[in-house]
């Protein structure tokens, strides 16, 4: 069989020639077109969200190419697959379903003859009276107390979704302090537990496996804490576990009753959707938890249903490939103007990263084109005193997405409105830049001498042309925080079909968690170890240098 060669197609071929055409083309130029801003904005009213994807270097005829780049792909083929249960992560032979979590409307969907919308409606009913139990008193803790603080155990998806949620919507928060503890640094778990008092927290072990070294070692630490003070029979009250794996939980001495399963068709960086998601219910209450999928499901239906041209995830899926395939842009920012939401880029590099971070298509064969991007970012205004230097005048090409709400939870005196105004700021100046002769204006103005007008031009001129997508939220609430996540997972697949890799699977992660295993007695005996030179010698240093 032949090789498929992407980079032969005649869609990426046209889109190729077409980028010499335009790629020195800048925004002041495009933006001479005054109806730019209709031309390529979308507007959802159900959720409240404006795209603004005016500033990109693109003009009718890239969009047009881009799209059919699209449509040649099967884009939306492949997410009917997804939608109805196929098993499209065919690496490890899974069904992906994260979708069927939030599938408001019930309809059945089958995977191996089985409707698993009845499984998924039953761990939500367990979640809701587990978590109105707990807020309302009746889960008390094993000397009556009622339970002041939830710590979830997990790492990576069993981690990053719950946490980055928790922290975005915690103006929303009704129910116990929920914590976090992740690494299986002693720091981690020893920095939350010296706050706690054991006869009120609550722990939830959350791990997909049930055997990650990380969780399954914070895990026991916790409960070793427990049970020194309340005794065996205090597990029962104070352990949650979530989890696919029930001989594991069992195991590990949680009883089955207190288990909230879940199913190998979630991924763990699409699993804050499903059980994963308890310590979101307990901290927001279960209606905040649902309208929190309800807005996850409206962005499903616009994926599914919407044609691409008017599709805002098949669109920021089309113009990222845009800059990674041909301008060469191989980073990514992502740059909510929202303290509350400062832990979405370092989610977002999970599900991004760990779903596209692939070099192997769909026949087996190493690719011979750029896939996923490095994204990164910062909340507003903190980076810009940070790298938006480098974004505006360093040698990289950045495109960014500046995410931002009209109406914030909160009303503190002005400071809304000076949020927002570096938030609009800064993509103009990013997009536009300052020209020379502006410069020379400004410093004239300023009463600066001409020698020193003349040293000072070429560093404050700003070339500009640097991308920016506009995502601007009516509001921020558990509905818009579930449309905005189900708007990058659908970007992350489309483009994940675009570059014909498999989304699903991460051998990568698996790898490390092996490995680990492998050296870990090394550490404990002085055995002699078959590393290459250089770990051999560092672990060496580690066992001699040990107090
Ligand atoms: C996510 C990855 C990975 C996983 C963690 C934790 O998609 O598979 O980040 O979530 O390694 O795994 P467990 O939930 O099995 O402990």
């Amino acid at each position: 069989m032949n090789k498929f060669e992407l980079k032969n197609t005649p869609q990426w071929q046209n889109l190729e020639k077409h980028y010499l055409s335009i790629r020195k083309t800048h925004l002041r130029e495009l933006f001479e077109n005054e109806n730019r801003f209709n031309t390529f904005s979308i507007r959802e009213n159900n959720l409240g969200i404006t795209f603004d994807y005016s500033k990109n270097i693109i003009n009718s005829d890239t969009f047009k190419l881009l799209m059919e780049f699209v449509k040649t792909a099967m884009v939306n083929e492949y997410a009917k697959k997804m939608f109805s249960g196929e098993k499209i992560n065919w690496t490890e032979k899974r069904a992906v379903l994260h979708t069927a979590l939030r599938n408001r409307s019930n309809t059945p969907i089958c995977v191996d003859g089985k409707n698993v919308m009845i499984e998924i409606n039953e761990v939500l009913n367990k979640m809701k009276k587990f978590s109105n139990d707990l807020r309302s008193g009746e889960w008390l803790g094993v000397t009556g107390k009622k339970i002041t603080d939830v710590v979830n155990i997990g790492i990576g998806g069993s981690d990053l979704g719950p946490k980055m949620v928790c922290e975005a919507l915690k103006y929303y928060a009704v129910g116990p302090n929920v914590h976090f503890v992740s690494n299986i640094d002693g720091a981690d778990m020893y920095e939350v537990l010296k706050k706690l008092n054991p006869e009120t927290t609550l722990f939830i072990v959350a791990s997909k496996t049930f055997t990650t070294l990380e969780t399954i070692t914070n895990a026991l630490t916790a409960r070793n804490w427990l049970t020194v003070k309340l005794g065996d029979k205090a597990v029962k009250n104070h352990f949650i576990a979530l989890s696919t794996n029930t001989k594991k939980v069992i195991e590990f001495g949680i009883d089955e009753k207190n288990m909230f399963i879940f199913w190998d068709f979630v991924g763990g960086r699409y699993s804050l959707w499903s059980a994963i998601g308890l310590s979101i219910a307990c901290y927001l209450g279960f209606d905040k938890f649902v309208e929190f999928l309800e807005g996850a499901s409206c962005i499903d239906s616009h994926f599914l249903n919407t044609p691409y041209e008017k599709n805002i995830p098949i669109i920021m899926a089309a113009l990222g490939f845009w800059y990674n395939n041909f301008f060469g842009a191989s980073s990514y920012a992502v740059l909510p103007y929202s303290q509350y939401l400062h832990k979405f880029p370092v989610y977002l590099q999970q599900v991004d990263m760990e779903s596209n971070g692939k070099t192997v298509n769909f026949e087996g064969d190493r690719v011979d084109y750029e896939t996923g991007p490095i994204i990164w970012g910062e909340s507003g205004t903190n980076g810009q005193h940070s790298f938006y230097q480098l974004i505006h005048h360093g040698t990289k090409f950045i495109p960014c997405d500046f995410i931002g709400f009209v109406n914030p939870p909160e009303r503190v005196g002005d400071h809304h409105e000076k949020l927002m105004a570096n938030y609009f700021v800064q993509g103009e100046a990013l997009a536009f830049g300052l020209s020379k002769d502006e410069v020379i204006e400004n410093l004239r103005k300023a009463g600066v001498s001409l020698p020193d007008i003349k040293v000072l031009t070429p560093h404050k001129i700003f070339e500009g042309n640097k991308p920016v997508n506009s995502i601007l939220f009516d509001e921020l609430t558990p509905k818009t925080l579930g449309a905005l996540i189900a708007l990058y997972e659908h970007k992350i697949f489309a483009q994940g079909i675009m570059w014909r890799v498999n989304s699903f699977d991460q051998w990568g992660v698996e790898l490390g968690k092996v490995l680990a295993n492998i050296i870990l007695p090394e550490l404990k005996a002085q055995a002699d170890n078959k590393h290459d030179n250089s770990t051999k010698n560092l672990i060496k240093i580690f066992n001699s240098h040990k107090k």
